[in-house]
C-alpha cells in the first residue's frame, strides 16, 4: 500500500482528538499515532495520513517556529495589538510591553486603533503618528461600523495571528466582526467569545474565508516581561533607541544616565519620543531587579 502522508495545521484539540486542515481546507479528525511522545500544540504544522469519512492519523509534527505560552499555542506570526482611539484611552506601557513580546518572540506586530467612530484621544493620535518608525503603520478599526475590516483581513491573509490588547478595547467585537460568514459555526463561536472565559480549554484557530487564522483567544493575558531578556539586551528590541545606541561612550551603557549616552541625547533633542524612553526606563528596572535576585 503506499502512504498518503500530507502536512496539514492543527486547528485544535478536543477530547482526544486533533482537528488539521490540508491544504484544500478540508478538515480532518485526527487521532494520534502511538509513537508521537511529545505534546501536539495548536498551530502545530504537521504530517497525517487522510482515512475515509474525514478521519485520520496524525504521524508527526514539523519544527515550530516558536512557542507563546498562555495561549498555548505554536507558529504564531503575527500579533494584533488592539488599542481604542478612546474609552479606555490607549496604555503606552502595555503597548510598548507587547511591542517587545511580538520582537522577542519574533512576530510581526500590527497595531489596531479601534473605535475610530468615536474622536481620537491625543494618545490615540500619538501612536498614529510616532509608531510607524517602529512598526508597520497602525490600521484604524471600527468593529461597530464596520471600517478598517478589509484591510485587516489583507493583513492577517496566510498568517497565524493572536489578539492582545486592554480589557475594553474591543478585542471580542473585531473578533466576531472577523469570523462572521466564515467557514466554522459563527454563533456557537459568538457565544464562546462572548463567555470571555480562558479556564482550560484549548485554544482554537479559526480559519477565516478571506485566508489566514485568527485565536480565539486573547494573546499574553498576563503581560510579564520574558524572563529570558537580559537588561542588556533589552534597547536592542526598542528599535529607534538599539538604532543610535551605537552611538554611546560606553559599549555596555544601559542609557540611563551613564555619561555620552547617544540615547539620551536623542532623547534630549526630540528625536526619541520621552514616553518610549520612559517605558524602557521602567522595563529596564524590573530586569535588573529579577537579574539582582538571581545573584
Ligand atoms: N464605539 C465603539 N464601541 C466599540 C467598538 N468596538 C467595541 N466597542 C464596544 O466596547 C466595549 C468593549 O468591547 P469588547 O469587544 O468586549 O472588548 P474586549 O477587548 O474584548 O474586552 P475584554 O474582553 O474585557 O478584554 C463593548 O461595549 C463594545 O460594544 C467600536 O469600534 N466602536
Ligand atoms: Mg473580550
Ligand atoms: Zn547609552
Amino acid at each position: 500500500m503506499t502512504t498518503n502522508k500530507v502536512e496539514g495545521l492543527v486547528l485544535k484539540r478536543y477530547s482526544g482528538f486533533y482537528y488539521v486542515q490540508d491544504e484544500q481546507y478540508q478538515i480532518y479528525e485526527c487521532k494520534l499515532r502511538g509513537k508521537i511522545k511529545v505534546a501536539v500544540l495548536t498551530g502545530d504544522r504537521v504530517g497525517f495520513t487522510p482515512l475515509e469519512a474525514g478521519k485520520g492519523i496524525l504521524e508527526s509534527i514539523l519544527p515550530r517556529k516558536n512557542e507563546l505560552y498562555r495561549p498555548r499555542i505554536a507558529n504564531v506570526n503575527l500579533l494584533l495589538i488592539i488599542m481604542a482611539c478612546k474609552q479606555p484611552a490607549p496604555s503606552l506601557i502595555l503597548l510598548d510591553k507587547l511591542l517587545l513580546m511580538a520582537s522577542f518572540y519574533r512576530l510581526t506586530p500590527q497595531i489596531l486603533l479601534n473605535k475610530s467612530d468615536l474622536p481620537p484621544d491625543s494618545k490615540s493620535v500619538f501612536i498614529e503618528d510616532y509608531y510607524p518608525r517602529i512598526c508597520l503603520p497602525p490600521i484604524k478599526t471600527s468593529a461597530k461600523e464596520k471600517t478598517g475590516i478589509d484591510l485587516l483581513r489583507k493583513v492577517i491573509e496566510k498568517k497565524i495571528a493572536v489578539f492582545a490588547g486592554p480589557s475594553g478595547a474591543g478585542k471580542s467585537s473585531l473578533l466576531n466582526t472577523l469570523i462572521d460568514g466564515v467557514s466554522v459555526k459563527t454563533q456557537e463561536l459568538s457565544k464562546k467569545v462572548a463567555r470571555g472565559k480562558h479556564t482550560t480549554r484549548h485554544v482554537e484557530l479559526y480559519p477565516l474565508r478571506s485566508g489566514g487564522w485568527i485565536a480565539d483567544t486573547p494573546g499574553f493575558s498576563l503581560i510579564e516581561t520574558p524572563a529570558a531578556i537580559k537588561s542588556s539586551e533589552l534597547s536592542g528590541h526598542f528599535s529607534e533607541l538599539g538604532s543610535v545606541a551605537g552611538g554611546c561612550r560606553f559599549n555596555d551603557c544601559l542609557h540611563r544616565g551613564e555619561k555620552h549616552c547617544a540615547v539620551k541625547e536623542a532623547v534630549n533633542e526630540g528625536l526619541i519620543a520621552p514616553s518610549r524612553y520612559k517605558n524602557y526606563l521602567y522595563i529596564l528596572e524590573e530586569i535588573l531587579a529579577k537579574e539582582r535576585s538571581y545573584k
